[in-house]
């Protein structure tokens, strides 16, 4: 089958089930932190996401709700039923294919999953690193979860897109840390993980989940 009839099938199967946006990296050689997994010769990377409910983000105001956790589980579920159908789907085509989990640590000292799905992300083209350190897609924003499928099967591949934030500054004054600067690279990942162990618990949530820079960012509206 010709890869870019491959490409169009998985592009309208992962549609099908939810996603919004899709988008493929060619990433070179890509090593899993896990000890678990080879990635060796899985070099194409297919990222795709699904959106947040804005009903869910409204409902946060200050600190992560119950109802947040609930569904940032259920949509870490999509995105990983999403991922596996696309593997098995080319698997069966003959190619090696892994669903990297949407939401997995496996490094726990580092706090790191077998792949970053904000870098995939932007290398094949769904959006931006923003000032808040996630991936802001033009027309979703950062109100987005994204998951992964590592290949050896070549597809046409995706270009990244030009950085975007502009003069927004939104997620700024949103962040109950400080920990958003004024450019990407200035982002404080510790201040960031310090206040989420704070913010969690006035809902008692067990996750590591905040979601005010998530509610925040709107891309280019
Ligand atoms: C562990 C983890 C965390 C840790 C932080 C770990 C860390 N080291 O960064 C903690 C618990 C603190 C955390 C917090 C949050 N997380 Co988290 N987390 C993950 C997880 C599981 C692994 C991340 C990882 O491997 N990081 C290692 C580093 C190397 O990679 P990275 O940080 O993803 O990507 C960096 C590079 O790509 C680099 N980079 C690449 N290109 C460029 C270009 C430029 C210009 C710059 C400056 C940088 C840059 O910068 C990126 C950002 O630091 C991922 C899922 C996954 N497998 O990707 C979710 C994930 C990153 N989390 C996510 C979210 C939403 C959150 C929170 C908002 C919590 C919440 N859900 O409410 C906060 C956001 C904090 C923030 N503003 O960054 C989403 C991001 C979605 C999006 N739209 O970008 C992800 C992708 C989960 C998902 N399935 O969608 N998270
Ligand atoms: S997750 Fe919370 S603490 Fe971390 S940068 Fe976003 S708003 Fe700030
Ligand atoms: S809220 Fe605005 S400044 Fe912050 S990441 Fe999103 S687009 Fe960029």
């Amino acid at each position: 089958m010709d890869p870019e009839e491959i490409r169009k099938t998985a592009e309208s199967m992962v549609h099908g089930m939810g996603a919004v946006v899709f988008g493929v990296a060619d990433l070179g050689e890509v090593t899993d932190e896990s000890g678990e997994v080879s990635l060796s010769g899985l070099t194409t990377g297919i990222c795709f996401g699904c959106r947040l409910s804005d009903v869910v983000l409204e409902g946060i105001t200050d600190h992560p709700t119950r109802t947040y956790q609930y569904h940032y589980r259920q949509v870490n579920t999509l995105l990983d039923q999403i991922g596996l159908r696309l593997a098995t789907y080319i698997q069966n085509l003959g190619y090696r294919a892994f669903p990297v989990p949407s939401s997995q640590i496996v490094n726990w000292d580092r706090l790191t999953g077998h792949v970053s799905h904000r870098t995939v992300g932007r290398l094949a083209g769904l959006g931006w690193i923003g000032r808040n350190n996630l991936l802001v897609n033009p027309q979703h924003g950062a109100r987005m979860r994204y998951a992964t499928v590592m290949t050896d099967l070549a597809l046409p591949a995706d270009e990244p897109l030009e950085d975007g934030c502009g003069g927004c500054r939104a997620c700024i004054s949103a962040c109950p840390g400080g920990a958003i600067g004024e450019e990407p690279g200035d982002f404080n990942l510790e201040k960031c993980k310090e206040t989420i162990e704070e913010i969690r618990k006035p809902a008692n949530i067990g996750s590591r989940i905040c979601g005010l820079c998530v509610k925040a960012c709107h891309g280019k509206r």
